[in-house]
């Protein structure tokens, strides 16, 4: 039964998706949608809280990233993106809840909203909300930065932790104070230009005037 992702090309969940999704090498089709769409009742059906990736499989329908990443792990052959031992997995599911709950909502909603996209949608950034969500990133980026001492998160082997998490650090290393931070810390700036180079990182890249021709 073949994969449909719903969502825009710029959002780091959907990346995150589709990143897990080219790493698996499972064929899937992109449905960029607008954020009008997300409003509809015909979106309502398939996420009723109206936020994005939605993955549907025939009917099958699945929102909220990490359970969608997971699925797409285990629900397929191939190199597993999971590690098998208790701690390990542990470790990984404990990264995903960091990307989601902390990165996300402040390097990306916060800091690389206001820097990046409050001008491309025409505003100005809030330097005072700048200025709070970089002091709280410069944080979490030392914590990363403390832990990681293999090549990837979690051991030397990609897993889905290094994916969501190089998702959100990839916008936020976009903004300016979010570079400057990244540089500073030599093993988070190696691990990021490691993921960036591979193929589902390439060939995930999005315009970040998409959001704008879409909305
Ligand atoms: N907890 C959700 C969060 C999804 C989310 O916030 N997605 C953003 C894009 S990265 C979105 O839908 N934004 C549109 C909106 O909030 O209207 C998940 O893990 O998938």
């Amino acid at each position: 039964m073949s994969i449909v992702v719903h969502g825009f090309g710029v959002s780091p969940n959907v990346r995150s998706v589709r990143i897990t999704l080219i790493e698996k090498g499972i064929d899937y089709h992109f449905n960029e949608i607008g954020f009008d769409y997300l409003a509809t009742d015909e979106y309502a059906q398939i996420n009723p809280f109206r936020k994005m990736p939605v993955l549907q499989q025939g009917d099958f329908v699945l929102y909220e990233t990490p359970a969608i990443l997971g699925y797409v792990d285990e629900a397929f052959d191939g190199f597993s993106l999971q590690p098998s031992v208790p701690k390990a997995r542990a470790k990984m599911w404990q990264w995903i809840g960091i990307a989601a709950n902390y990165l996300y909502p402040v390097g990306v909603m916060q800091l690389f909203l206001q820097r990046i996209m409050s001008p491309i949608m025409g505003g100005a950034a809030d330097e005072i909300v700048v200025a709070e969500s970089a002091k709280i990133t410069s944080q979490h980026l030392d914590v990363l930065e403390q832990n990681l001492t293999t090549s990837f998160l979690v051991g030397d082997e990609l897993s889905l932790a290094d994916i969501i998490t190089g998702s959100m650090l990839y916008y936020i290393n976009i903004t300016k104070e979010g570079a400057a931070l990244v540089k500073a810390r030599p093993k988070t700036a190696a691990w990021l230009h490691t993921l960036s180079q591979r193929k589902s990182f390439q060939q995930t890249l999005a315009g970040l005037l998409e959001g704008k021709a879409q909305g």
